[in-house]
Protein backbone atom coordinates (compact mmCIF):
# COMPACT_ATOMS: atom_id res chain seq x y z
CA UNK A 1 0.00 0.00 0.00
CA UNK A 2 1.69 3.75 -0.78
CA UNK A 3 1.76 5.68 2.35
CA UNK A 4 3.84 8.62 0.66
CA UNK A 5 3.86 10.73 -2.61
CA UNK A 6 7.22 12.15 -2.91
CA UNK A 7 8.08 15.04 -5.31
CA UNK A 8 10.54 16.10 -7.37
CA UNK A 9 10.51 19.94 -7.30
CA UNK A 10 12.17 21.28 -10.71
CA UNK A 11 9.89 20.61 -13.70
CA UNK A 12 7.20 18.44 -11.14
CA UNK A 13 5.97 20.80 -9.01
CA UNK A 14 7.21 24.74 -10.85
CA UNK A 15 8.71 25.12 -14.41
CA UNK A 16 12.09 25.93 -12.97
CA UNK A 17 13.58 23.35 -15.53
CA UNK A 18 12.92 26.31 -17.86
CA UNK A 19 15.46 28.98 -16.25
CA UNK A 20 17.66 25.90 -15.54
CA UNK A 21 17.84 25.52 -19.27
CA UNK A 22 17.93 29.50 -19.85
CA UNK A 23 21.02 29.82 -17.29
CA UNK A 24 23.12 27.04 -18.57
CA UNK A 25 22.07 27.83 -22.14
CA UNK A 26 23.55 31.15 -21.51
CA UNK A 27 26.77 29.92 -19.86
CA UNK A 28 27.04 27.47 -23.13
CA UNK A 29 26.49 30.45 -25.46
CA UNK A 30 29.23 32.50 -23.49
CA UNK A 31 31.66 29.53 -23.83
CA UNK A 32 30.42 28.63 -27.73
CA UNK A 33 29.03 25.35 -27.14
CA UNK A 34 25.82 24.64 -29.05
CA UNK A 35 23.14 24.00 -26.30
CA UNK A 36 19.63 23.14 -27.28
CA UNK A 37 16.88 21.42 -25.05
CA UNK A 38 17.34 17.83 -26.36
CA UNK A 39 21.25 18.67 -25.00
CA UNK A 40 19.45 19.87 -21.75
CA UNK A 41 17.72 17.26 -20.99
CA UNK A 42 20.83 15.19 -19.47
CA UNK A 43 21.44 17.97 -17.36
CA UNK A 44 17.65 17.89 -15.68
CA UNK A 45 17.65 15.96 -11.99
CA UNK A 46 21.75 15.80 -11.71
CA UNK A 47 24.05 18.02 -9.53
CA UNK A 48 25.29 21.68 -10.66
CA UNK A 49 28.68 20.24 -10.96
CA UNK A 50 27.67 16.97 -12.62
CA UNK A 51 25.75 19.51 -15.27
CA UNK A 52 28.68 21.44 -15.61
CA UNK A 53 30.96 18.22 -16.98
CA UNK A 54 28.03 17.29 -19.06
CA UNK A 55 28.14 20.41 -20.46
CA UNK A 56 31.68 20.58 -21.26
CA UNK A 57 32.19 17.06 -22.35
CA UNK A 58 28.78 18.25 -25.19
CA UNK A 59 31.27 21.23 -26.30
CA UNK A 60 34.62 18.79 -26.18
CA UNK A 61 36.28 20.94 -23.78
CA UNK A 62 38.79 20.08 -20.37
CA UNK A 63 39.10 22.65 -17.71
CA UNK A 64 40.45 22.28 -14.09
CA UNK A 65 38.13 21.48 -11.25
CA UNK A 66 38.46 24.95 -9.87
CA UNK A 67 37.27 26.98 -12.96
CA UNK A 68 34.68 24.29 -13.52
CA UNK A 69 33.13 25.38 -10.52
CA UNK A 70 33.70 29.00 -10.84
CA UNK A 71 31.68 28.75 -14.05
CA UNK A 72 29.01 26.69 -12.26
CA UNK A 73 28.44 28.91 -9.63
CA UNK A 74 27.94 31.88 -12.09
CA UNK A 75 25.45 30.38 -13.65
CA UNK A 76 24.14 29.44 -10.66
CA UNK A 77 24.21 33.17 -9.93
CA UNK A 78 21.77 33.68 -13.23
CA UNK A 79 19.09 30.62 -11.83
CA UNK A 80 18.86 32.40 -8.64
CA UNK A 81 17.85 35.80 -10.35
CA UNK A 82 15.05 34.20 -12.65
CA UNK A 83 14.17 32.33 -9.58
CA UNK A 84 14.10 35.39 -7.41
CA UNK A 85 10.79 37.06 -9.40
CA UNK A 86 9.01 33.81 -9.23
CA UNK A 87 5.60 33.90 -7.72
CA UNK A 88 3.20 31.07 -6.01
CA UNK A 89 1.15 32.26 -9.82
CA UNK A 90 3.91 29.68 -11.05
CA UNK A 91 3.30 26.48 -9.31
CA UNK A 92 1.76 23.98 -12.35
CA UNK A 93 -2.12 24.00 -12.59
CA UNK A 94 -3.75 21.83 -9.92
CA UNK A 95 -0.51 21.28 -7.53
CA UNK A 96 -1.84 23.15 -4.82
CA UNK A 97 -4.75 20.83 -5.11
CA UNK A 98 -3.50 17.68 -5.44
CA UNK A 99 -1.31 18.06 -2.39
CA UNK A 100 -3.99 18.85 -0.40
CA UNK A 101 -6.00 15.81 -1.96
CA UNK A 102 -3.32 13.55 -0.72
CA UNK A 103 -2.93 14.97 2.81
CA UNK A 104 -6.65 14.58 3.07
CA UNK A 105 -6.15 11.17 2.02
CA UNK A 106 -3.49 10.57 5.05
CA UNK A 107 -0.58 10.23 2.61
CA UNK A 108 2.72 11.60 3.77
CA UNK A 109 4.03 14.34 1.41
CA UNK A 110 7.97 14.62 0.78
CA UNK A 111 9.73 16.89 -1.40
CA UNK A 112 13.15 14.98 -2.94
CA UNK A 113 15.02 17.94 -5.04
CA UNK A 114 18.87 17.48 -6.48
CA UNK A 115 18.94 21.64 -6.12
CA UNK A 116 20.45 23.33 -3.31
CA UNK A 117 18.18 26.21 -4.08
CA UNK A 118 14.66 23.86 -3.22
CA UNK A 119 13.96 25.15 0.06
CA UNK A 120 14.33 29.13 -1.29
CA UNK A 121 11.96 27.98 -4.14
CA UNK A 122 9.65 25.99 -1.90
CA UNK A 123 9.44 29.46 0.33
CA UNK A 124 8.59 31.60 -2.87
CA UNK A 125 6.05 29.31 -3.76
CA UNK A 126 4.76 29.50 -0.68
CA UNK A 127 4.48 25.38 -0.32
CA UNK A 128 7.04 24.99 2.61
CA UNK A 129 3.77 23.69 4.41
CA UNK A 130 2.44 21.07 2.04
CA UNK A 131 5.80 18.65 2.54
CA UNK A 132 6.12 16.62 5.71
CA UNK A 133 9.52 16.12 4.57
CA UNK A 134 12.02 18.17 2.66
CA UNK A 135 15.21 16.88 1.05
CA UNK A 136 17.46 18.49 -1.11
CA UNK A 137 20.94 18.95 -2.75
CA UNK A 138 22.77 20.09 0.28
CA UNK A 139 21.63 17.29 2.13
CA UNK A 140 22.95 14.39 0.04
CA UNK A 141 26.42 13.03 -1.78
CA UNK A 142 25.23 10.94 -4.48
CA UNK A 143 23.19 12.81 -7.38
CA UNK A 144 19.99 11.41 -9.13
CA UNK A 145 20.73 8.60 -10.91
CA UNK A 146 22.19 7.20 -7.07
CA UNK A 147 18.92 6.11 -4.74
CA UNK A 148 20.61 8.01 -2.11
CA UNK A 149 17.80 11.12 -2.52
CA UNK A 150 14.94 9.12 -2.31
CA UNK A 151 15.63 6.80 0.08
CA UNK A 152 16.74 9.44 2.68
CA UNK A 153 13.30 11.02 1.95
CA UNK A 154 11.32 7.91 3.08
CA UNK A 155 13.92 7.76 5.78
CA UNK A 156 12.67 10.91 7.03
CA UNK A 157 9.14 10.03 6.08
CA UNK A 158 9.77 6.76 8.24
CA UNK A 159 8.10 4.41 5.50
CA UNK A 160 9.55 2.11 3.44
CA UNK A 161 10.67 2.45 -0.07
CA UNK A 162 7.91 0.29 -1.35
CA UNK A 163 5.94 2.27 0.47
CA UNK A 164 6.32 5.41 -1.59
CA UNK A 165 5.50 6.62 -5.10
CA UNK A 166 7.98 8.77 -6.82
CA UNK A 167 7.24 11.96 -9.10
CA UNK A 168 9.74 12.70 -11.54
CA UNK A 169 10.03 14.98 -14.64
CA UNK A 170 14.20 13.76 -15.72
CA UNK A 171 15.37 10.64 -16.63
CA UNK A 172 18.39 10.35 -13.93
CA UNK A 173 15.54 10.74 -11.44
CA UNK A 174 13.04 8.11 -12.62
CA UNK A 175 15.98 5.83 -12.42
CA UNK A 176 16.65 7.19 -8.99
CA UNK A 177 13.36 6.43 -7.98
CA UNK A 178 13.24 3.01 -9.43
CA UNK A 179 16.98 1.89 -7.77
CA UNK A 180 15.31 2.82 -4.51
CA UNK A 181 12.58 0.34 -4.99
CA UNK A 182 9.49 2.67 -5.15
CA UNK A 183 7.02 3.47 -7.81
CA UNK A 184 7.51 5.88 -10.31
CA UNK A 185 5.09 8.37 -12.00
CA UNK A 186 6.70 10.37 -15.05
CA UNK A 187 5.87 13.74 -16.04
CA UNK A 188 6.73 14.20 -19.38
CA UNK A 189 6.48 12.16 -22.52
CA UNK A 190 7.00 8.50 -23.01
CA UNK A 191 9.58 8.83 -25.34
CA UNK A 192 11.80 10.78 -22.81
CA UNK A 193 10.57 8.64 -20.23
CA UNK A 194 10.16 4.75 -21.15
CA UNK A 195 11.15 3.07 -17.93
CA UNK A 196 8.50 5.17 -15.64
CA UNK A 197 5.54 2.77 -14.19
CA UNK A 198 2.80 5.37 -15.69
CA UNK A 199 3.48 8.38 -16.97
CA UNK A 200 1.00 11.85 -16.96
CA UNK A 201 1.56 14.90 -19.56
CA UNK A 202 1.55 16.83 -16.20
CA UNK A 203 1.41 16.99 -12.27
CA UNK A 204 -2.34 17.90 -12.03
CA UNK A 205 -3.41 15.05 -14.24
CA UNK A 206 -2.58 12.48 -11.18
CA UNK A 207 -5.94 11.13 -9.55
CA UNK A 208 -5.26 9.84 -6.37
CA UNK A 209 -7.73 7.25 -7.17
CA UNK A 210 -4.53 5.51 -9.01
CA UNK A 211 -2.42 5.13 -5.65
CA UNK A 212 -4.50 1.70 -4.96
CA UNK A 213 -3.45 0.55 -8.41
CA UNK A 214 -0.14 1.33 -8.27
CA UNK A 215 2.48 -1.94 -8.24
CA UNK A 216 4.22 -2.39 -5.06
CA UNK A 217 7.30 -4.37 -5.52
P1 LIG B 1 21.13 23.57 -8.23
P2 LIG B 1 15.33 18.52 -9.28
C1 LIG B 1 17.64 19.51 -10.14
O1 LIG B 1 16.47 19.66 -9.42
C2 LIG B 1 17.50 20.04 -11.54
O2 LIG B 1 16.63 19.22 -12.29
C3 LIG B 1 18.84 20.02 -12.23
O3 LIG B 1 18.72 20.49 -13.54
C4 LIG B 1 19.83 20.86 -11.42
O4 LIG B 1 21.11 20.85 -12.01
C5 LIG B 1 19.91 20.29 -10.01
O5 LIG B 1 18.62 20.30 -9.42
C6 LIG B 1 20.87 21.08 -9.13
O6 LIG B 1 20.33 22.36 -8.92
O7 LIG B 1 22.18 24.01 -9.17
O8 LIG B 1 20.01 24.58 -8.01
O9 LIG B 1 21.67 23.04 -6.91
O10 LIG B 1 14.81 18.25 -10.66
O11 LIG B 1 16.00 17.32 -8.62
O12 LIG B 1 14.30 19.20 -8.39
MG1 LIG C 1 13.10 17.63 -12.11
Amino acid sequence: MIKACIFDLDGVIVDTARYHFLAWKRLAAELGIPFTEADNERLKGVSRLRSMEILLELGHITMARDEQERLANKKNGWFVEYVERMTPAEIFPGVPALLQDLRRRGQLIGLASSSKNAPRVIELLGLAQAFDAIVDGTMIVHTKPDPEIFLLAARTLNVAPHQCVVFEDAEAGVESALAAGMACIGIGSKEQLPLADRVLPATGAFDPAMLATLDVR
